[in-house]
C-alpha cells in the first residue's frame, strides 16, 4: 500500500529545504499537554528562534483539521498552544486524528513517526517518555519508535517521573545507544545526576554526528539519543525533587489516573508542588536542547555536504 500522508510543510520549512538549510524537529505535545499556558506558547516561540540563532530551520510538528502539519506559522502555532480539545497523539492515534479531522499535538514518538515521514534526522525535546514508576506495562511508545526510526533526538534525560533504571533497560535492549553529551551520567531531566550510566559520551556536535553514520552504517535502524544536562543554574537536585516525585505519583495511584493521562498530570502536580520551579527548569532545558540539536544538525548537514563534494 502506498504511503498516503499528506504533510503540510510551512513556508519557512518549504524554504528551509530549498535553501538546504539544516531542520530541528520539534514536538507539541510538551505545549499542550507539559506545560501551562501562556508559557507553552512563549516556549515554542523561544525554542524556535534559538534553532535559527544557530541557523537552522525548526518544524514543529502537529494536527490541525486532522492535517499532519511539518513546521506550523505564527498563527497555527497559537491555535495549537490555547485550543481547548487538542488531543495527544502518538502513533497509535495518527488514525484517530485523521479520520476525525481533529487537532492533535504529537508526543516524542509521534513526532519521530512524522519525521520518518518528512525525511528530518534531528528532533529537540525535553525528555522522553519510558517505563512508569506506577505500572511496569505502562510503557512509552517514544521507546518504541527510538528502536525502530533512525535518527538523532536530542533531550534532557529521562522524566524524573520514571522507572529511570528500567527504562534504560529498555533502551539497552532495543539497540538504542544513549550517549551523555559531556557526561558519563545519564541526566534525570530536572537534575543533571541520576547515578546511571550511559553508553558514551561525547563532547561536541561532530562527534555526535560521526557516532550516529557509524551506528547507521553498521546496519542498524535505531534512533541514537543525546541526553544532555540541564544547565547548572536551573538544575534542582534529585533529593529535593524525589518527594514531590513520590507524592505525585501516590496521588496518581490512588485516583487512578493512567493511560495518556498519567504524564500530563503528574508534570502539572510536579509544577505545584514545587511553585513553578519543575517548570522553570523544563523551560531552560528545551531551550538548551534546541540549541544543541541545531548544532548537531549543521554538522549532520555539513558532512553530508563533504560526502556528496
Ligand atoms: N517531556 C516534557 N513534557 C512533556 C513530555 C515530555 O517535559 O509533556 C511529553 C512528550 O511528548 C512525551 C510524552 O513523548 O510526554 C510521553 O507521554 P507517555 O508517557 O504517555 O508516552
Ligand atoms: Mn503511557
Amino acid at each position: 500500500m502506498p504511503l498516503a500522508i499528506k504533510l503540510i510543510r510551512s513556508n519557512e520549512v518549504k524554504q528551509g529545504v530549498r535553501k538546504l538549510s539544516p531542520i530541528v524537529a520539534l514536538e507539541s505535545t510538551v505545549l499542550t499537554h507539559g506545560l501551562p499556558r501562556p508559557q507553552n506558547l512563549e516556549l515554542a516561540r523561544e525554542m524556535e528562534s534559538v534553532i535559527r540563532e544557530e541557523g537552522a530551520t525548526p518544524a514543529t510538528i502537529g494536527f490541525l483539521d486532522g492535517r499532519l502539519h511539518i513546521g506550523l506559522n505564527e498563527r497555527e502555532l497559537e491555535r495549537l498552544a490555547n485550543e481547548k480539545e487538542v488531543q495527544k497523539v502518538g502513533p497509535r492515534d495518527f488514525a484517530t486524528v485523521i479520520t476525525q479531522g481533529a487537532s492533535g499535538s504529537t508526543t516524542v514518538a509521534g513526532t519521530m513517526f512524522a519525521c520518518k515521514h518528512a525525511n528530518i534526522k534531528v528532533f529537540a525535546t525535553g525528555g522522553i517518555g519510558g517505563v512508569h514508576r506506577e505500572s511496569p506495562f505502562d510503557i512509552s511508545a517514544d521507546l518504541q519508535a527510538l528502536a525502530t526510526i533512525p535518527m538523532i533526538v536530542v533531550c534532557a534525560g529521562a522524566k524524573a517521573i520514571l522507572d529511570l533504571p528500567a527504562t534504560l533497560e529498555y533502551l539497552e535492549t532495543m539497540s538504542v545507544p544513549v550517549v551523555g553529551y559531556g557526561t558519563d551520567e545519564f541526566p534525570a531531566f530536572y537534575s543533571r545526576e541520576s547515578g546511571l550510566d550511559v553508553a558514551v559520551n561525547l563532547g561536541n556536535p561532530q562527534d555526535i554526528v560521526a557516532f550516529a553514520k557509524a551506528h547507521w552504517n553498521a546496519g542498524l535502524q535505531s534512533a541514537v539519543l543525546v541526553a544532555n544536562p540541564i544547565p547548572k543554574g536551573d538544575a534542582i537536585s534529585r533529593s529535593s525533587m524525589e518527594p514531590f516525585i513520590q507524592k505525585a505519583s501516590k496521588e496518581a495511584l490512588s485516583k487512578g489516573i493512567h493511560g495518556k493521562e498519567l504524564t500530563p498530570f503528574l508534570l502539572q502536580r510536579l509544577n505545584e508542588l514545587t511553585r513553578g520551579k519543575s517548570m522553570r527548569a523544563n523551560l531552560s532545558l528545551l531551550l538548551n536542547n534546541a540549541r544543541l540539536a541545531a548544532q548537531i544538525a549543521h554538522a549532520l548537514h555539513s558532512s553530508e555536504r563533504r560526502k556528496l563534494a
